[in-house]
């Protein structure tokens, strides 16, 4: 019995593995486990997730493409050989940029501080980013902006059980953390539990909700803060002690009165006020209970995601709420390992301890434990759209490693996608099944996943938790480690790439030291006595840091930093052609890009396919019946989908999953100026009915 986590989202639940020798190939049986954040549950994912670990089509060995074009089965050796020969060749005519690296939030914090390095020292490229840009980036910028400090949550989960009112803006939970859904009972039944999404979600069910047109919500939350200013609800006091810049705060809410915000968002003037009062009456101002604002994706993956999320922000400082015990501001991080991942430098402007790479005192203190001169590590690179839209470009990277993302599927407006990766000279993927990505690569390496592999990953509230392996990986599957260490090696690099996850942490630790996310203290020696560890953990004997900023914030002065914003249209904004929004998101049973769970046989049998949410007036109006098939037209592409007709989406909204291909063919690959964060969430779509007679064979 091995006790360790699930390998999907970042409530990482606990559960206990128990393998099954008989009958051969060895099964695995998942039982949850008893744990603050799950409390001994998980979701129909985390059940059915040894599936994964006997897919049928599981990479056994590495590939290689042969002359005909087929990927053929071949040795380690081999397959590093030649990976290893062509990156040399690249370089050499075209330097060191030219090779680039893709990171995923799903790696152990092992495997992510390696690939972080694997890129700077080995490949000495600029070019490595991750798919957290698609995930955590806009929220990371304007925590960092704001508060100093990003930590998605920077309290425990349970913190959210004794509030009185919980803000969600754009977080699906009850479909996409099931299991953390009791820690907001205790502000639902209070009534305070308010939901902003444009569908009435399975979360918005539970609680009140205002149903804001998609891209509406920078307006909404200006307005609830306005209604905090007005009606004399702020905490002036902790305004004046704990921030700078309070009449950036007045100012940029002044003309945000509740009947304007409701013209643009479509959420009545009453509720605003309503939703502004009960929020502001749970703050401890009012001697209420403890009030947070928390945000998803739903408001992140938007060309404004930062400006929205610093909204956000203030009017939690606006209420009082942040660093205090009980209230506070969060980002309800998504991937497994999505805070560990923004932490150790797979980031493109980033080196590990959640370092600035353009700092010379960062530089200096990285480049000594990594035994290189400080000027041999590269500068900042390209975020992941500006990276991908490069590729095979006059100047731009000819060579990309990817580890741990399936951007065929997941990244926004997938034909450019799909052309840049076909003009490459070269794609490796790292995985281990044969996802989108991986079928159209020179070279393929199987990794371990999960349950075959130790190492750590980090929660959504920062607690460092141990994976660890309770089943030998299958065929020749080797870590992603192992990848690094033998194309080091094969590429001259003297620095050492250990193949041992809990050497590879030794190395972080130090690595981290005296960062903002230090794990110095941390040892898996301290892990697996069982201790409960939070970061910043900063010496051997430090007990972590559960909660942060209870005496200052992370910024120069320790003041949270109020910083105006503006509500601004959406970049691909409703026209006579295309009159309808496209939002995006997740579905209970499937995960991201699907890779993993449409290849368990009871997920993709209760959702196989995509299909595309609308309202029975949109239905009424194309002439077509609960699936019925439909077209979908953007600027970028066209998808048809089955309808399902539904009361829980707007009448001006229609929304598609982005598990499967498709969805993404529509999306708009717009970015956030600060974040770079695409706006995967609302974009102007057309929908027109399709005769059976046209629908391709
Ligand atoms: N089942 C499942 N769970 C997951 C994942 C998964 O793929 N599947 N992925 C994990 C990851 S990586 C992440 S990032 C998290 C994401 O977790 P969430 O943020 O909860 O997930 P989403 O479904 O992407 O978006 C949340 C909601 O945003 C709404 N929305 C769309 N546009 C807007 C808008 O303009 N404004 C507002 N306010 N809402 C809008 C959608 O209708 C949706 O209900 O989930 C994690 N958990
Ligand atoms: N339209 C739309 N698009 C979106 C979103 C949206 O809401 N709407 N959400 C975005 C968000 S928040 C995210 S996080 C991204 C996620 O999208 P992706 O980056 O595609 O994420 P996954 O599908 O989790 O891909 C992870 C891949 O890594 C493999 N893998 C698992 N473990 C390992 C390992 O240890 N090593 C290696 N090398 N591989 C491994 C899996 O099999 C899988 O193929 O999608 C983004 N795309
Ligand atoms: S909520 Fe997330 S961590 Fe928990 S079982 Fe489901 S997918 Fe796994
Ligand atoms: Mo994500």
């Amino acid at each position: 019995m091995t006790a360790t986590h699930c390998p999907y989202c970042a409530l990482q639940c606990a559960m206990t593995l128990t393998p099954t020798l008989t009958p051969t190939p060895v099964t695995v049986t998942v039982t949850p486990r008893e744990f603050p954040t799950n409390r001994g549950g998980l979701c129909r994912k985390g059940w059915t997730s040894a599936a994964v670990l006997t897919a049928p089509d599981r990479l056994t060995a590495p590939l290689v493409r042969d002359a005909d074009g087929v990927l053929v089965e071949t040795t380690w050796d081999h397959a590093l050989d030649v990976v290893a020969e062509r990156i040399k060749a690249l370089q050499a005519s075209y330097g060191d940029d030219s090779v680039a690296v893709f990171g995923g939030g799903g790696l152990t914090n092992e495997k992510a501080y390696a690939l972080g390095k694997f890129a700077r020292v080995a490949l000495r490229t600029a070019n490595v980013d991750y798919n957290g840009r698609f995930c955590m980036s806009s929220a990371a910028a304007a925590v960092n902006r704001s508060l100093g400090v990003d930590r998605g949550l920077p309290f425990p989960l349970t913190d959210l059980g004794g509030a009185g009112a919980i803000l969600l803006v754009g977080s699906n939970l009850a479909d996409t953390m099931p299991p953390a859904v009791a820690h907001l009972a205790a502000a639902r039944d209070a009534g305070g539990l308010l939901v902003v999404d444009p569908r009435r979600s399975a979360t918005a069910q539970l609680g009140l909700h205002l149903q804001a047109t998609p891209g509406s919500d920078l307006a909404l939350v200006l307005a609830l803060t306005h209604v905090v200013l007005q009606e004399g609800l702020a905490d002036t006091s902790y305004l004046a002690a704990r921030t700078s810049g309070a009449e950036a705060l007045y100012r940029s809410t002044a003309a945000w009165w509740p009947e304007r915000a409701e013209r643009v968002t479509g959420v009545p003037a009453g509720l605003i006020r309503q939703a502004a009062r009960v929020l502001a009456a749970a703050a401890p101002v009012h001697g209420g209970a403890g009030a947070f604002v928390l945000t998803g994706r739903g408001a992140e993956q938007h060309s404004k995601g930062t400006d929205t999320v610093t909204a956000c922000i203030n009017l939690a400082l606006a209420l009082g709420l942040p660093g205090r015990v009980g209230s506070g501001y969060g980002s309800i991080t998504g991937q497994g390992n999505g805070q560990g991942g923004r932490e150790h430098g797979q980031k493109a402007d980033q080196l590990p301890g959640y370092r600035s790479i353009a700092d010379p005192a960062a530089r200096a203190h990285v480049a000594g434990v990594w035994g290189v001169d400080p000027s041999s590590l590269p500068g900042p690179g390209k975020s992941a759209v500006e990276l991908v839209n490069a590729l095979g470009t006059d100047g731009g990277p000819r060579a990309l490693l990817v580890h741990g993302s399936n951007l065929l599927v997941s990244a926004p407006r997938l034909a450019s996608v799909r052309e840049r990766l076909a003009s490459l000279d070269l794609l490796v993927v790292a995985d281990v099944v044969p996802s989108e990505t991986a079928l159209l690569a020179d070279v393929v390496f199987p990794v371990t996943q999960w349950a075959e592999e130790d190492g750590t990953m980090t929660s959504l509230e920062g607690r460092v938790l141990r994976r660890r392996a309770a089943v030998a990986p299958p065929g020749t599957a080797r870590s992603d480690l192992a990848v690094f260490a033998g194309l080091a090696a094969r590429l001259g690099c003297s620095a050492s790439f250990p193949v041992s996850p809990e050497e590879v942490f030794e190395e972080l630790r130090r690595a981290s030291a005296g960062g903002v996310a230090d794990y110095s203290g941390i040892s898996w020696e301290r892990l697996d006595a069982g201790e409960v560890l939070y970061w910043p953990v900063p010496a051997s004997g430090h007990p972590g840091t559960p909660r942060l900023f209870a005496d200052s914030f992370g910024t120069p002065s320790g003041l949270a930093r109020i910083v105006a914003v503006e509500h601004q249209a959406v970049a691909d904004d409703l026209r006579a052609d295309a009159p309808l929004y496209l939002v995006t998101g997740r579905l209970l049973e499937h995960y991201q890009s699907g890779a993993q769970t449409r290849r368990v046989p009871e997920l993709l049998e209760a959702e196989p396919e995509v299909f595309a949410e609308i309202h029975p007036r949109v239905a009424a109006s194309l002439g077509v019946a609960d699936g019925g098939l439909i077209r979908l037209r953007t600027a970028r592409g066209s998808l048809v989908c089955p309808a399902r007709v539904t009361l829980d989406v707007r009448p001006d909204t229609i929304f598609v999953p982005f598990h499967f291909l498709g969805v993404n063919e529509l999306t708009n690959d717009a970015l956030d100026p600060v974040s770079k964060m695409p706006e995967f969430k609302a974009c102007a779509v057309e929908a027109t009915a399709v005769g059976r007679a046209e629908v391709p064979a």
